[in-house]
């Protein structure tokens, strides 16, 4: 064991009231010329920034400054999104002093909401798997991991959405307008990162063949850093996201300005699609660029430890993080080769040793193919190793596989370069990320690779950062957490389970019923200053928040919204407890289809919800714009959690975790990481139904599935698709026909007709089951005590364990408890 250098001090007690308004006054005045008293909001929220980073600071050295001085092995986890919301409260949580803050800042009046209201999200990607990489950076740090985030700094995060009419309408997210607070953009560590022109191989001076590149095209990556902040142990890390700028030098060179353009903006916009892989010349060298940056500043890291470089492998691991890092193989290789004049082999050898690679669906549109031309164009030397890489495992393989199987497996097939299959030939673990997700990569999706390198294959079920999505984001339960099982699941998210003890007692069940109420309280408010929409709190709070997909069964939802409505219409009697239909999702701009179906929900909700003979038996609510920050409003107030795609096509999902963990109640088919909550909570617990993925499978070989005869022979699934067709929806002529057109003429792609009586029998019983408070109450404790498991300081201590051998700073003492 070592000494550590440095003891870093984290945790509560960091700074007194006195100290942070010292701080906090010498900020405004130095900013800004005023005083506190006299300062905006937005300034305000600049001088805390700047405070709080001026408290981290230190530690973010200390930190640094360790892993140098024990040479720690360090991870690097290459994403091409992060979507971190915002940071203000979760640093705060980490450091250890939000109540300080809370406090200082109530002596003027000043509300640490509103102040917190201002941060603008920092939404570089998509969805579930940027998220995921910002829940691991969060774990990564608090669990005292040597880890780094490397990414790219987009001008324009995910776009805004609003609905005009009904459709969805994208708006430029302009995230960095006022200054991003976090950040420090670090000059001295530029790189440059080349693109297009002709590579050949010449003798060099020493008699070695070298790499010669002429007319390239040299772009300069700048990175910006945000600090990690680890929770309450001292430690921060570093996301470093990649800027482009056009060298100097390069400014006379660019033949048209169209062509500057395109290299000028290389970092401007996240590409908007989600699970669905467009082939983009930018896109490519997007992905270049990051990557590249990012393994050239790895290098020159480990350079400065002056080892030989077979001990590359015993200090630096790196995380492809879904296929858009996978450049990194290839780069790596032309660094060690090119700049270094290390061995094909040697170098071969290392890359596959230090990379890992996680795969994200199974869906065969998110899966990336580069047209070979393109990658010969515009990166022809990743051409040249790519091509090697492909030839040397043809070769490899011959006589030890059938060639039929090679040929499936190989990286370049006919026009199109494989980048799956480029991870994980390049690389020494290829992980799923739920334990149904990484069972279908070996048996189907990657089966031909699992009979190749079995050893290679491993689960990684995904966890959620239990800080921001209960700590922070539901104080009243947290609170009746604390008061009920003590504060240790703070620290440690399996100490939920103490829960359990509590799940027969009035006392703690009124109390767990109390704090939903009050966050459903604020959600209705919240709903009703977005929308107008006046929803009833004590109604059942239904919610499915996740990308609009057509496998994620939005619409399966809607059909049974739609029987509940012809019901109610047709009974006023009927006995439906109140519901309210929570949605928030955005699509993909291309996605007509996807677009299709929000227009079709807010038609609906349109409908129903000034229906007078409906009252407040069901409210339909399509929240604009959901983001992390929304997200951390409608989760806390969820009673019901919608997890209803189609089985084997979620690889985990994620907010499925964030709602059980805040006590909602789970509808789900046996899909993604919903068979593990299952699991852990019990069959009583859960409301399952639909098709499990053997029998989707089933349907697949034997192609029997008909939903035109569910349509024939089911009457309501009947009266429920006229309805899109004969008018009872207004303002959905088009839509309403596409939508019965995928269900009937192209013969429903994602079950939604054959699963739909399933549901709705789920639904009943899940209705019912509400009416009897104390059960689901005790019910949802469960959920909650049950949650800890999904935690991402569990999983990422599983890859740190089993994938990147990392291990801990510190690992001989415990700070800041
Ligand atoms: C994404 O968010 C996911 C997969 C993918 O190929 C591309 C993107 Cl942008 C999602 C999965 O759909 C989801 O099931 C999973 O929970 C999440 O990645 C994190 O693993």
């Amino acid at each position: 064991m070592f000494q550590s250098v440095f003891v870093i001090k984290g945790g509560k007690g960091m700074i007194t009231k006195k100290q942070l308004i010292k701080e906090l006054r010498k900020n405004v005045q130095e900013m800004y010329a005023i005083e506190i008293e006299d300062a905006t909001e937005q300034e305000l929220f600049f001088s805390l920034g700047t405070t709080i980073k001026g408290i981290y600071n230190k530690n973010w050295q200390k930190t640094w400054n360790n892993y140098l001085a024990e040479e720690q092995k360090q991870v690097y986890y290459f994403s091409i999104e992060f979507l971190p919301g915002k940071l203000l409260k979760s640093n705060l949580l980490n450091l250890g002093i939000l109540e300080v803050v809370r406090e200082s800042l109530a002596e003027f009046s000043v509300d640490l909401e509103d102040l917190a209201a201002v941060e603008k999200d920092m939404a570089l990607g998509n969805g579930g798997l940027g998220r995921l990489a910002s829940c691991f950076m969060d774990a990564i740090a608090s669990s005292g991991l040597p880890g780094n985030g490397n990414g790219i700094r987009y001008d324009y995060g995910l776009f805004k959405q609003q609905f005009v009419d009904g459709y969805q309408v994208e708006l430029p997210d302009e995230w960095l307008r006022n200054g991003n607070v976090w950040e420090i953009r670090r000059d001295s560590k530029a790189v440059n990162v080349h693109f297009g022109g002709d590579v050949y191989m010449q003798p060099k001076s020493n008699g070695k063949l070298g790499v010669v590149a002429e007319n390239e095209t040299i772009l300069r990556a700048v990175p910006y850093d945000t600090g990690m902040v680890g929770f309450e142990n001292g430690i921060v890390n570093t996301m470093r996201l990649w800027s482009v700028e056009i060298p100097s030098s390069e400014e006379g060179k660019y033949r048209s300005i169209e062509e500057r353009r395109v290299f000028e903006d290389l970092t401007a916009v996240l590409y908007p699609d989600d699970s669905n892989a467009r082939g983009r010349l930018i896109r490519l060298a997007q992905e270049y660029f990051f990557v590249s940056a990012g393994i050239q500043s790895i290098i020159r890291y480990f350079k400065k430890l002056n080892h030989p470089w077979h001990v590359l492998s015993e200090k630096v691991a790196i995380h492809i993080n879904d296929t858009h890092p996978a450049l990194c193989i290839p780069e790596l290789m032309r660094i060690l080769m090119d700049e270094y004049e290390v061995s094909w082999e040697q170098a071969w050898d290392l890359t596959s040793k230090v990379m890992s690679y996680t795969n994200h669906t199974i869906m065969a549109e998110a899966l990336e193919k580069w047209p070979t031309y393109l990658m010969k164009r515009s990166l022809p030397r990743m051409y040249q190793i790519i091509k090697e890489i492909d030839r040397r495992y043809v070769v490899s393989m011959s006589g030890i596989h059938d060639a039929a199987l090679i040929e499936r497996t190989r990286i370049i097939q006919g026009e199109d370069i494989h980048m799956a299959n480029l991870a994980i030939i390049g690389s020494h673990s290829t992980n799923g990320v739920a334990k149904l997700h990484s069972d279908l990569l070996k048996a189907v999706v990657l089966h031909d690779f699992y009979t190749i390198y079995p050893e290679r294959f491993n689960n990684k079920t995904n966890g959620i950062a239990q800080r921001r999505w209960l700590q922070l984001s539901n104080e009243p339960l947290s609170r009746v957490l604390d008061e009920t099982i003590g504060k240790s699941w703070r620290h440690e998210p399996a100490d939920l389970k103490l829960l359990m003890n509590y799940q027969n007692d009035p006392i703690v069940l009124e109390k767990l019923a109390k704090a939903k109420q009050q966050k459903k309280e604020e959600l209705a408010k919240y709903i009703q200053e977005t929308t107008g929409i006046i929803v009833n709190p004590t109604a059942i709070f239904d919610v499915q928040i996740k990308r609009l997909h057509a496998y994620k069964r939005q619409l399966l939802n809607l059909l049974h919204i739609l029987k509940l409505y012809f019901e109610i219409k047709e009974n006023p009697q009927a006995s439906i407890y109140p519901r309210v239909f929570i949605f928030g999702a955005k699509a993909a701009p291309s996605y007509a289809y996807a677009k299709s179906i929000i227009k079709v929900i807010n038609e609906v909700a349109n409908l129903v919800n000034h229906d007078q003979t409906i009252g407040d038996k069901l409210k339909i609510v399509f929240l604009p714009n959901y983001n992390v920050s929304l997200a951390e409003k409608i989760i806390p107030a969820a009673d019901v959690s919608e997890q209803i795609s189609l089985a084997s096509k979620e690889a985990s999902g994620t907010s499925n975790m964030k709602l059980m963990l805040n006590g909602a109640i789970t509808i789900a088919t046996l899909d993604g990481a919903n068979v593990e909550i299952r699991d852990a909570v019990g069959d009583e617990n859960i409301y399952i139904f639909g098709l499990t993925e053997a029998e989707v499978y089933a349907y697949y070989e034997n192609k029997n599935y008909s939903a035109r005869e569910v349509y024939e022979t089911n009457p309501i699934v009947h009266r429920v698709l006229n309805a899109f067709v004969d008018g009872s929806i207004p303002n959905i002529e088009r839509e309403g026909q596409e939508i019965v057109d995928s269900l009937l003429l192209y013969n429903d792609e994602y079950f939604l007709l054959r699963d739909f009586d399933a549901y709705c029998e789920a639904q009943a019983r899940l209705n019912q089951a509400y009416q009897d408070a104390t059960h689901w109450q005790k019910c949802s404790l469960i959920n909650i005590a049950n949650a800890g498991t999904f935690s991402a300081d569990k999983t990422v201590k599983q890859y740190a364990e089993d994938i990147w051998q990392i291990e801990p700073l510190f690992a001989h003492t415990h700070q800041g408890r």
